[in-house]
């Protein structure tokens, strides 16, 4: 993985395209020691040193200064790589995005049926949706990368604070896109990029070290808890009410759990985190948290802190918090009168929920202070859900100043600074560059549900990604290497009950293998009323091997059919999501090994569902340790 050149786009300014794009090749030059190019008005310096197995690019773009030179506002930066793969991760930018193997032209045309909004929800560079196969943030690449084209490689930047990145692959090649949203540079001005790591050789071990640089470069919380716990959204969802929570609230503090987390359904309207609808009205919520404290548990809560109903009391006496509606491309550049809408949620929110624009003071004020009231209220475990409206395309009071991926960040900060740094806090729907270094929890798959297959389609274009087993798994078992590197994987909740279920008893095995197998972070969403002695012991089993399964993951062969995942203790999980006859090994199979039979091997610890051959499949061994029952 090398740069072949540079470019960089500019953006539309007040409808006028001043397309002005120029490239740079580093042909002749050397790969090492600073470089300073021109790229159309733009200049760039680039300082690539070693680093690990790769080499760390940094990139300083500025805007000359003298005669003849005006302000420019930037689009997005184009570094073409010396790379051709044929397979690659297709990697979206947050929790709930699609994570699969995929040919380079396997590029799911129909996601272009799906609007905007939709394709928004999914993807940093929603405009290459059906077009092209994308790792935002990074790529990993099965093969094309090296001097003999067998070699992977990797292409990702080091931090997501400053922008949104996109690495596209095509036939055509490697395109990494640093994506500036606008903001503009004065003569004289400077803006650095991210860094860019590139490297070449075994996919699955460059995966690792990528995470290794990234967690260093971010300065991310690895090692935040990683609690037994409960959460109200698989069973009760949005109809959840106060005797329910109890009813579970009494079970689990005679169960050992750790954590006791009440998910949507409580508020008011979105937006609205410190009103209560009338099933919890007047006192229920804050009376809960002290509830669920006596009871031995820290109190968790969910909230959208970057999301507002247009029914809520925050969007009535607080338009101007409202990011506005991007206008179409050709239109005036002035600000939008109407609001950025970032979700259709007909059954739990009856409607559209908008954008909050997180680059207003007032707003970021107002989240400080409604998290730090919340905290004062007990809630000390924070899950923070639909993150991604607050870096979807709109029109912000910032804008030509700030990109959506510092948009993004400014609000995280205010919600951190609001619970404080001893709470937790848990991203979902979130963008993974920009969390890195304030959540201790990362959601790191699509909606789980009590069926292995996805149900109807939610969203049009992505039936993929409809609530399911399998998307969840899918998702978990290809991002585990991000656990206790970047912050605590989080595979969605395991669903363990037996009425209120389609899952058989070996796929539920299978999810429980894959939830011990990619870093045991066990979260149950079932009525506890409902369990039995089999629940109940299975519980006690994953809380025994918690200590030999909560390390950092390694996968050597991310692109083998039944990839297995290693941990540092000797654990071992290998698991096929999709199963099926056995098949002779293709190039996307390298490595694959059958599993050895459940008797041999190590089996004083040994979890597992379904067999080789025969349909989805998972086993996990343990070392020797804690004996089987
Ligand atoms: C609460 C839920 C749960 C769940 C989250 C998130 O695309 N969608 O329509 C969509 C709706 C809900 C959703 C994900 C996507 O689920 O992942 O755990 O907290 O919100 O509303």
């Amino acid at each position: 993985m090398e740069i072949r050149s540079i470019a960089v786009d500019l953006a539309r300014v007040r409808g006028r395209s001043s397309a002005a794009t120029g490239t740079w090749s580093p042909d002749g030059a050397s790969p090492f020691g600073p470089g300073i190019v021109r790229a159309g008005p733009i200049e760039v310096r680039v300082d690539s040193v070693a680093l690990g197995s790769g080499v760390r690019h940094d990139l300083v773009l500025r805007c000359p200064e003298g005669p003849g030179c005006r302000e420019v506002a930037l689009d997005r930066v184009r570094l073409q790589l010396r790379s051709r793969p044929s397979r690659v991760l297709e990697h979206g930018w947050q929790s709930w995005s699609s994570v699969s193997r995929r040919d380079v032209d396997r590029v799911a045309p129909t996601r272009r049926i799906a609007p905007t909004w939709v394709r928004s929800i999914y993807h940093a560079a929603p405009e290459l949706a059906g077009r092209a196969v994308v790792g935002d943030q990074f790529l990993l690449a099965s093969d094309g990368c090296g001097p003999r084209g067998t070699e992977g490689g990797i292409a990702g930047f080091l931090d997501g604070r400053r922008h949104l990145s996109s690495v596209v692959a095509s036939r055509r090649g490697v395109v990494a896109l640093a994506l500036l949203d606008g903001i503009s540079l004065a003569p004289g001005e400077e803006w650095a990029l991210d860094p860019l790591w590139l490297a070449e050789g075994d996919p699955g071990p460059l995966y690792s070290e990528y995470l290794d640089h990234w967690a260093v470069v971010a300065d991310a919380r690895a090692s935040g808890p990683s609690p037994l716990g409960w959460g109200s959204w698989y069973h009760y969802f949005w109809k959840v009410a106060p005797a329910d929570v109890r009813a579970n609230l009494a079970v689990a503090g005679r169960h050992g759990f750790e954590l006791f987390q009440l998910d949507d359904g409580y508020q008011r309207a979105v937006g609205d985190w410190l009103d209560p609808n009338p099933r919890f009205a007047p006192r229920h919520v804050p009376e809960l948290a002290a509830e669920i404290s006596g009871a031995g548990m820290q109190p968790g809560i969910w909230t959208a802190p970057f999301l507002a109903s247009p029914k809520s009391k925050l969007a009535r006496d607080h338009p101007e918090w409202l990011a506005g509606r991007k206008p179409m491309s050709g239109a005036s550049g002035t600000h939008s009168t109407r609001s950025c809408r970032a979700m259709w949620n007909p059954r739990a929110w009856k409607g559209w929920a908008l954008t909050l624009d997180t680059t207003h003071p007032g707003l970021l004020d107002h989240l400080r202070h409604t998290f730090a009231a919340l905290v004062a209220d007990g809630w000390t475990y924070h899950k923070i859900d639909f993150c991604y409206a607050a870096a979807v395309r709109a029109t912000r009071a910032g804008d030509g100043r700030v990109t959506r991926a510092q948009a993004l960040r400014a609000g995280l900060d205010a919600v951190r600074d609001g619970i404080g740094d001893a709470s937790v806090l848990v991203g979902c729907g979130m963008p993974l560059g920009q969390a890195v270094g304030v959540v201790d929890i990362m959601r790191v798959s699509a909606d789980t549900a009590p069926s292995w297959r996805p149900g109807p389609v939610r969203l049009p274009g992505y039936p993929d990604l409809a609530p399911s087993a399998i998307a969840a798994l899918q998702a978990s078992v290809l991002r585990a290497p991000m656990h206790r590197r970047l912050w605590v994987n989080d595979p969605d909740c395991l669903l363990l009950r037996e009425d209120h279920t389609r899952l058989s008893d070996d796929q539920r095995r299978i999810l429980v293998a894959a939830n011990i197998g990619t870093g045991a972070f066990t979260m149950v969403s079932d009525d506890l009323t409902t369990y039995g002695t089999a629940q109940w012991e299975l519980l006690d089993r994953l809380r025994s091997l918690h200590p030999v399964a909560d390390v950092p993951l390694d996968m050597a062969e991310p692109f083998a059919t039944a990839p297995a995942i290693t941990g540092g203790t000797g654990t071992r999980l290998e698991v096929d999501w999709a199963g099926g006859p056995p098949r002779p090994p293709d190039a996307g199979a390298r490595g694959a090994r059958p599993a050895p039979p459940p008797d041999e091997g190590r089996p004083a610890s040994f979890l597992g569902g379904g067999r080789p051959g025969t349909g989805p499949w998972a086993r996990w061994w343990g070392p020797a340790g804690p004996p089987d029952a």
